[in-house]
């Protein structure tokens, strides 16, 4: 079937107001996740209905073409019949056993297939599980305490991480989180995303102190920010030279950038991976998993401690396993690739014709325009981004039926439901949206 036009000029957003309105009263500001609350954006946000293909529907009927995309997970778009169907099945046949299932082998096959690096997974439910859970394995495996990570990543909300992290604490401008004990807090180490002399500099302080450097290869949580020149390679000698390990977090960018995710493409292999989104197909799954002599100080195999009752879910894993079963197909990602390089050239095109103050940055089908004039490498000059004017134009592509992340320190993900013309109708509403907000007295 094919979905549904977007719904032309002007919106009308009552239901979703009305609904929100409801939701603040039984939802921690009216949201289950801070992303949503359109908190940098202004304004009401949206309430969702249903989704199809490339497109989401809002209680109001509204259609909008997707680049949120579950802010990761849905490379297939919404409600791809294939994983329609094998949950629709798993369903019938039990959502959760609390016990071992044939698909979690399957699954953990097909990622270790795909990511040589891993030899040994362990599925839990969200990616806040796994990074935490992988620091953990860290600091057992090497008896150090210290955590480096990079300004502007964001792995999770577990307090290791919830320093100067990015995403939605970069949106919320949240620079540390109340409630983390300072002592926890004191033991990661910020350092700048790009800066392999500053990494040097943190080890040179805490030679021999240091369990693991955590790094998202491809930056994606403060928009997108590409790794630069050798600094994915520094990090993997300067972590061996001093006995540390390396922890890459492709929540985002596994199975997303390549299908072996982004240490494929920079041929860096990690000590320990961490992957999510895209491995559930949009229901709840994450997972770590590096060389097995390293795996096995998990329990049971070792005393390192995790677990989880839902971990491994049959539906999830269903999920999971038929996305992965469509992204192995040939011409999968050149196709996907191909397309949103279309996106990227018809935007670069749009920016150097009006020469407006926006860099974009673009690694296969993620995406993020910045609204500053400076090239954008790390955290620092990405918060050079004038946010207000973000704001404005993430509201005129809305009204021009393009729904974006409502921050603008969030990837845009093209996928593989977004056709041709769909990417032509985005740069359209581009176009029009920089004439409204870059138009003198707008702001
Ligand atoms: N990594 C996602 C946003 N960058 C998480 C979404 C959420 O926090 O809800």
């Amino acid at each position: 079937m094919t979905p549904p036009k977007p719904t032309p000029l002007p919106l009308s957003h009552s239901l979703s107001d009305a609904l929100f309105h409801e939701a603040q009263k039984v939802l921690v500001g009216g949201v289950n996740s801070p992303v949503r609350a359109f908190g940098a954006v202004g304004g009401t946000p949206l309430i969702f209905d249903h989704g199809a293909g490339a497109r989401v529907f809002d209680a109001d009927g509204n259609g909008y073409l997707d680049f949120v995309g579950s802010w990761g997970p849905l490379i297939l778009g919404h409600t791809h019949p294939d994983v329609v169907a094998a949950v629709q099945d798993q369903a019938a046949r039990g959502s959760s056993f609390g016990m071992t299932t044939e698909l979690e082998i399957e699954l953990a096959r097909k990622i270790i297939r795909a990511l040589p690096t891993i030899e040994n997974v362990r599925f839990v439910s969200s990616g806040t599980e796994a990074t935490m859970s992988a620091l953990r394995l860290a600091r057992a495996a090497t008896g150090r305490n210290y955590v480096v990570k990079f300004e502007g990543c964001y792995h999770g909300h577990a307090d290791s991480f919830l320093s100067q992290a990015g995403s939605g604490l970069a949106t919320l401008g949240i620079p540390a989180s109340p409630g983390v004990p300072e002592a926890i807090a004191a033991l990661t180490l910020n350092v700048p995303f790009n800066n392999s002399a500053a990494v040097e500099e943190a080890f040179a302080k805490h030679s021999g102190e240091i369990a693991a450097v955590i790094v998202e290869p491809i930056a994606a949580n403060m928009g997108v920010v590409p790794p630069e020149g050798s600094f994915l390679r520094d990090l993997r000698e300067i972590t061996l030279r001093d006995g540390a390990l390396l922890l890459m977090d492709e929540v985002i960018t596994g199975f997303r950038v390549a299908y072996g995710g982004a240490q494929s493409l920079f041929s860096i292999a990690p000590d320990i991976t961490i992957l999510g989104k895209i491995i559930g197909g949009g229901l709840p799954v994450a997972a770590y998993g590096g060389r097995r002599e390293l795996m096995r100080n998990v329990a049971p195999a070792g005393k390192v401690y995790q677990a989880g009752t839902l971990s491994g879910n049959p539906l999830a894993m269903r999920a999971g396993i038929e996305t992965l079963r469509v992204l192995e197909r040939p011409g999968f990602y050149e196709d996907l690739h191909r397309k949103s390089a279309r996106l990227v050239q018809g935007l670069d095109q749009l920016l150097q014709g009006g020469n407006l103050p926006v860099r974009m940055n673009s690694v296969g089908s993620l995406l993020t325009l910045f609204f500053t004039p400076v090239p954008v490498r790390d955290f620092e000059s990405a918060k050079h981004s004038d946010t207000a004017r973000f704001a404005a134009f993430f509201w005129e592509m809305l009204k021009r039926g393009v729904f974006l992340p409502p921050s603008q320190y969030e990837a845009w993900f093209v996928s593989a439901a977004h056709t041709v013309e769909d990417l032509d109708q985005t740069v359209q509403a581009c176009r029009d949206s920089f004439e409204v907000v870059f138009r003198e007295g707008v702001m």
